[in-house]
């Protein structure tokens, strides 16, 4: 589509829109403010680059899939970031896992780890004009082996991941202050057991002692923030997680963290949309994974579906977009690396955008006054109202493809940069 026919149709849409109290100029503006985080691991199969061909392993988490041309260093990683976000609108955060640091070769053990190993990420989002957020790694690594890492019997080795813990929290600050923008870093430990265990709740005492102690250092609030993320089961956790939603739930407001609510994390039928509303009053802020489990937590790509649209509806519903943070969690090894991102994201920035474009305050006039026939006729029609027009219009804005020309860049990149690797 040309521009003049892009601005055309929006320009029909506008009218249309306009009809039901919705300003389509508005709604592209303030999701142009709606940062969303973009997770590094997607690119490289949750590996990240502690040593030369790092994996990922245990945690309960699997990437499956063989597509060729996966980043096998940090430079690829960044090269290949910088092309997928060069294909989205709007603004970003990069979500970053320890196991990603910068350590020049020489191995370092993560309770070691400082801000000098990730200053090349510092520098590097600075000048793509990106925030930061942050994850301590409690996979992949020998002393997480037997699936406990911050529940571990093992006095030491809980100390050691505690050291963990306390050192990305201080990384993040780093990076908050050296970005001017708050680093959310995120809690999840996979700390679980295969078969039902006779003790349910030592290691839940264990894992909130372990975690007071990491959060003992105050941080200032305005660069650094803390969240948790509870799972129902992983891969060899299938009996029990530590970190169950009761525990997050309950430690989050009893400690004013930050809840992660991961799209994966419940019964198949259960869904985060319904648990937005539930706890926002009642802690300082939500941390979203947005994924997409097919009969397991799978981590699929993120697609348009029903319920990504209705976590996008709740997070402007509820009112309070700024307390809520989006942050994607998909990996899926079987298509081009750079199109998942480029399909998950523009599918999460679709779905804020649908959300924007409802005539809330209307919707809610007709709840109140009980008029549910009106409702449902009105959330119907909305459906085929012509989303579309505002999307591109959007995109054009924002100088990245429109349609689906974003996938001819991908494909150069794909002959000209991976087939390389
Ligand atoms: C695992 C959790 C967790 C991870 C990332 C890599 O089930 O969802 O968030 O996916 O930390
Ligand atoms: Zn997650």
């Amino acid at each position: 589509m040309s521009e003049k026919q892009i601005q055309k149709a929006y320009e029909l849409a506008k009218d249309k829109y306009a009809q039901i109290g919705v300003d389509t100029d508005k709604a592209v503006n303030m999701l142009s403010d709606i940062p969303v985080s973009l997770h590094c691991w997607q690119g490289d199969d949750v590996g990240g680059f502690e040593q030369a061909g790092a994996e990922l392993s245990g945690g309960g988490i699997q990437a499956t899939g063989n597509y060729p041309g996966k980043a096998r260093n940090l430079d690829e990683l960044r090269g290949d970031l910088e092309m997928a976000l060069s294909l989205l609108p709007g603004k970003y955060k990069v979500n970053l896992h320890a196991s990603y640091l910068d350590n020049g070769g020489k191995f370092i053990d993560r309770d070691q780890v400082t801000i000098e190993h990730f200053q090349s990420w510092v520098d590097w989002a600075g000048e793509n004009d990106l925030g930061i957020d942050f994850n301590p790694t409690f996979f992949s690594h020998p002393k997480a082996s037997d699936g406990l890492t911050l529940s571990h019997p093992d006095k030491n080795i809980r100390k050691f991941w505690i050291e963990h813990g306390k050192a990305c929290r201080q990384i993040a600050l780093e990076m908050g202050k050296a970005l001017g923008k708050t680093c959310v870093v995120n809690f999840w430990m996979p700390d679980g057991q295969k078969d039902t265990p006779v003790d349910r709740k030592g290691p839940r005492k264990l894992i909130a002692e372990s975690l007071d102690e990491i959060f003992s250092d105050e941080l200032d609030e305005k660069f650094e923030l803390d969240s948790l993320e509870s799972k129902l089961f992983g891969i060899g956790a299938e009996s029990y997680t530590v970190c169950s939603h009761e525990v997050c739930l309950c430690y989050a407001v009893a400690r004013n963290k930050l809840l992660c609510l991961d799209a994966g994390h419940f019964h198949p039928t259960e869904v985060i949309s319904d648990k937005i509303s539930a706890v926002l009053d009642y802690v300082p802020g939500l941390l979203l994974h947005v994924s997409r489990p097919v009969r397991w937590d799978s981590d699929h790509v993120v697609i348009l579906d029903d319920e990504l649209r209705a976590i996008a509806q709740q997070i402007i519903r509820c009112g309070e977009p700024e307390k809520i943070h989006i942050g994607l969690d998909f990996f899926d090894a079987s298509i081009n690396r750079l199109a998942a991102w480029v399909i998950g994201t523009r599918s999460m920035r679709k779905a804020l955008l649908l959300a924007l474009l409802e005539p809330t305050q209307k919707l809610k006039e007709l709840e109140i006054s009980m008029d549910y026939t009106n409702r449902l006729a009105m959330l119907e029609e909305l459906k085929m109202f012509p989303a579309n027009a505002v999307w591109d219009y959007y995109c054009m804005q924002a100088d990245v493809p429109t349609g689906l020309d974003w996938l001819d860049e991908v494909k150069k990149y794909e002959k000209e940069v991976l087939a390389a690797r």
